[in-house]
């Protein structure tokens, strides 16, 4: 029999290139939060796929930028780290761009690292094969890619073969996860980000980045006593109480939207989403708080992170 391939496998590039897209899609399960703003994921988020050829550990990381803030530092450090520990790095590249000083940046970051590095050209769904095969050329003498692979991490395109180049580069070694692992996040966590994907699909400029969310509260089991629920029947429902921090009160006043009509559309979004995932009904318990300048309050940080 042939020895299994297992190993960590680092999903790096800029905001919003489709890192998390491609996690989610090679698990074929919701992971990470998506949006079409930059900077959505802020921690590192693993992703397990074992099959009968092994394990990948996939980590999903926030994208390479210029730290602005504290939370910005911190998401720089999940990036380092992650190279640090990963048997191979995939680097994506967003196919509908040019090639500017962002990249470069991330070229320059990866130039000491002895891993092997794919270059994955992402969202090849929507560009010309002559664009694709510019960025080729552009990228194929700054720095030694073991493998360059044009993808489309939403529509699946030769993500058969990512796989296969996966465990041709990864080593022999026994599995790290039990084969029902798909990830590492705590339901808290979770829970969270799905908070925060709604509040995003619906908010422009700055307010993604003012935008945290925390579970304060999380029940199990507590008897539903909506108006609606049928007497004498104990039905059961999950309680997610959680606050979204923004960093002004005109934020607040955004957020929450004219005659809370915001905050309703956000708290739906969510709480269907949240009753498909945990398959109960579920009561969401949303609150907007103002944390002046939490982006570099090292409590706020830590409570976020510690979910
Ligand atoms: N057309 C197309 N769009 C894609 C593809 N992959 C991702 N996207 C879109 O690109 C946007 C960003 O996707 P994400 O997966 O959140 O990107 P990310 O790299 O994780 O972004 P950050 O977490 O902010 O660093 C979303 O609107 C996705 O739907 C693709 O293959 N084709
Ligand atoms: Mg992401």
């Amino acid at each position: 029999m042939a020895k299994l391939k297992v190993g960590y496998v680092a999903i790096i590039g800029r905001p919003n290139v489709g890192k998390s897209t491609l996690l989610n899609k090679m698990l074929g399960q919701k992971v990470a939060i998506i949006s079409d703003k930059p900077q959505t994921t802020r921690i590192s988020i693993l992703g397990i796929k074992t099959t009968e050829k092994g394990q990948i550990i996939f980590v999903d990381n926030p994208g390479i930028h210029k730290p602005l803030h504290n939370l910005n530092k911190r998401m720089m450090n999940f990036v380092y780290s992650s190279l640090e520990t990963s048997d191979l790095v995939n680097l994506l590249i967003d196919a509908t761009l040019q090639f500017g000083q962002g990249d470069q940046f991330v070229i320059e970051t990866l130039k000491n690292i002895t891993t092997p590095i794919f270059l994955l050209i992402n969202k090849v769904d929507i560009v010309k094969k002559e664009k694709i095969l510019l960025l080729i050329d552009k990228y194929k003498d700054l720095l030694n890619f073991k493998e360059i692979i044009p993808i489309s991490a939403l529509k699946g395109t030769n993500l058969d073969v990512l796989e296969d180049e996966i465990y041709n580069n990864l080593p022999e070694a026994k599995k790290i996860y039990s084969d029902d692992e798909i990830s590492n996040q705590s339901e808290r966590f979770l829970h969270s980000e799905i908070i925060r994907e709604k509040v995003l699909s619906h908010v422009e400029q700055e307010l993604p980045f003012v935008t945290a969310v925390y579970v304060d509260k999380l029940e199990d089991e507590v008897k539903d006593t909506s108006p609606n629920a049928q007497s004498g029947k104990k039905k059961k429902v999950k309680y997610i109480k959680a606050t979204i921090f923004v960093e002004k009160e005109s934020h607040r006043r955004i957020v929450i939207g004219k005659q809370g009509r915001l905050i309703k559309t956000i708290g739906t979004q969510a709480r269907q989403e949240l009753e498909q995932i945990l398959g109960t009904r579920v009561f969401l318990d949303l609150w907007v708080k103002v944390k002046e300048k939490w982006r570099d309050s090292p409590d706020v940080l830590d409570l976020i992170e510690s979910q």
